[in-house]
């Protein structure tokens, strides 16, 4: 990618770049046959994401497989919609992106660049907890990441370390859109994690943009402490906290982490940074961030905290091990109608 030297000139030309790919359909040219099937990287409710060979180019990519039946019956099928309409438009250092996909009897095939460092969640794991200067580095870039996709009136709604991809050069890429969503003004789903749901989701209170700050402040918390700020065995208790409000901030927080987290772990709205007359500008312009240089840090000019080990191209070694399930083929074609818009 270009150098980008000008913030706002080129989140003015994201939306053309957006907007002119969105309603693109699947190439109709490809079949797993093109593919060579290595292990699974994870896996969610209706799908997961395997390690794939192109046969074409001898590349490696991250391959999501999602079941239609699975998708359908889960109710899923919007979602679903979304998450293809958005990956195959965003173009962004910190956001995954699709390069194609392609559909069989059973499936639906998001073909994506594999990233090979593993979840940023086992990375928290394995050091207990970051440095606040290491927080920034992830937070700087997570935060530009939402800062586009907000920008594109995307709100992303699944903000959590599991979502968060670490590259061979050390820098992050989030990933799993499942949950985006085009609103102009509020959406009422209930979706997200529990640990990082926003108080206003919990209340099933019209939502809009704000509800990824608040997931903002949680990560930043989690990175910085190794834990997640409202925790609790059952997820009901969590949400009580949650809507409550009421969290201990670890002693060795500075004082600058401590206010930027008081003003996104907000549940006053009106009061939320990234909610208010300045936007995302309240965060960046925050103290915390004060030494960050914005502009080398979305050009990749800033040393990573860390290099990701690899053993060579492809290798999934930086991704937890998932129980292999054997790949359906039926003989016809799977809900027809309800993929005709992919
Ligand atoms: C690896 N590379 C790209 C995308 C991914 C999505 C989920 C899990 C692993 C991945």
């Amino acid at each position: 990618m270009e150098p980008i030297k000008d913030w706002n000139f080129f989140l003015q030309n994201s939306r053309r770049d957006f907007d002119a790919t969105l309603h693109q359909k699947f190439p109709t040219n490809i079949s797993v046959k093109d593919f060579e099937f290595r292990r699974t990287l994870g896996t969610g409710s209706f799908g997961r994401v395997k390690l794939v060979k192109w046969l074409k180019n001898d590349k490696y990519y991250a391959m999501k497989i999602l079941e239609k039946g699975k998708v359908v019956k889960a109710r899923q099928l919007e979602h679903t919609l979304n998450e293809k309409k958005i990956l195959q438009s965003i173009k962004f250092p910190f956001i995954v992106h699709m390069e194609f996909g392609f559909m069989n009897n059973d499936y639906v095939f998001f073909v994506m660049p594999f990233v090979c460092g593993g979840e940023l969640f086992s990375h928290i794991r394995r050091f207990g907890k970051f440095e606040e200067s290491q927080t920034k580095f992830y937070a700087g870039q997570a935060i530009l990441a939402l800062e586009y996709l907000h920008y594109l009136d995307i709100v992303y709604r699944d903000l959590k370390p599991e979502n968060i991809l670490i590259t061979e050069n050390g820098y992050l890429k989030l990933t799993d859109l499942g949950f985006c969503k085009r609103i102009s003004g509020r959406t009422w789903t209930l979706c997200g994690t529990p640990e990082y749901l926003a108080p206003e989701v919990i209340l099933s209170k019209g939502y809009g943009k704000s509800v990824d700050w608040w997931s903002m402040g949680v990560l930043i918390f989690e990175m910085s402490s190794g834990r997640a700020p409202f925790t609790a065995s059952d997820p009901m208790k969590i949400y009580e906290k949650i809507v409550a409000g009421k969290y201990k901030m670890e002693s060795y927080f500075s004082p600058d982490l401590r206010d930027l987290l008081r003003h996104l772990l907000q549940t006053d709205l009106t009061r939320r940074f990234g909610n208010l007359k300045k936007g995302v500008n309240d965060i960046k312009e925050h103290r915390f961030f004060q030494t960050l240089d914005w502009i080398g840090l979305v050009n990749q000019k800033i040393a990573a905290p860390f290099i990701p080990r690899i053993k060579g191209e492809g290798d999934p070694g930086n991704f937890e091990v998932y129980p292999e399930e054997p790949i359906k083929e039926s003989p016809v074609e799977q809900y027809p109608k309800e993929f005709s818009e992919f």
